[in-house]
């Protein structure tokens, strides 16, 4: 009985060690912004491709995954429906390129401050995690996540 259980918590922390993030932050916001980028580092240490489907917050109304595309001199961002992690490899979201875009604000997100974020993986299902707020139009991660 009491192996059969070990076995499943076992199992159950295996599948969730595919996939592991890094360095998940946020860029506050002025007052009254209705929306936020957020970015990270997804990591891949599994011997299958994965894919990020989809996230969540209780600080947003919804959060949809984005891309930058550039269209001459202009950028213009474009929502997409996955971005895909290669095995043993990673995906980077950052400021220029693929981000979380979290729309309706509840509240505008303010330096220090974290913010919790459920993640939903094509293969490891929902990841819970905590965003930490960086500075307004801070164009990299906060300091303590700096390298
Ligand atoms: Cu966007």
């Amino acid at each position: 009985m009491r192996l059969g259980l070990l076995a499943v918590l076992l199992a159950a922390s295996a599948a969730q060690a595919q996939v592991t993030i890094d360095k998940p932050w946020l860029r506050a916001t002025a007052p009254g912004a209705k929306v936020g980028g957020g970015y990270l580092t997804i990591r891949n240490p599994g011997a299958a491709p994965e894919r990020l489907v989809g996230a969540s917050s209780p600080a947003a109304a919804r959060v949809e995954l984005h891309v930058n595309i550039k269209e001459g001199e202009m950028v213009k961002m474009r929502q997409v429906r996955a971005f895909d992690v290669p095995a043993q490899g990673s995906f980077e979201l950052k400021p220029g390129g693929a981000h979380l875009m979290f729309i309706e604000l509840r509240q505008p997100f303010k330096e220090g401050e974290k913010v919790p974020v459920t993640l939903k993986f094509e293969k490891a299902g929902e990841l819970r995690t905590e965003f930490h707020v960086g500075r307004l139009g801070g164009g990299s991660a906060p300091a303590e996540h700096k390298r």
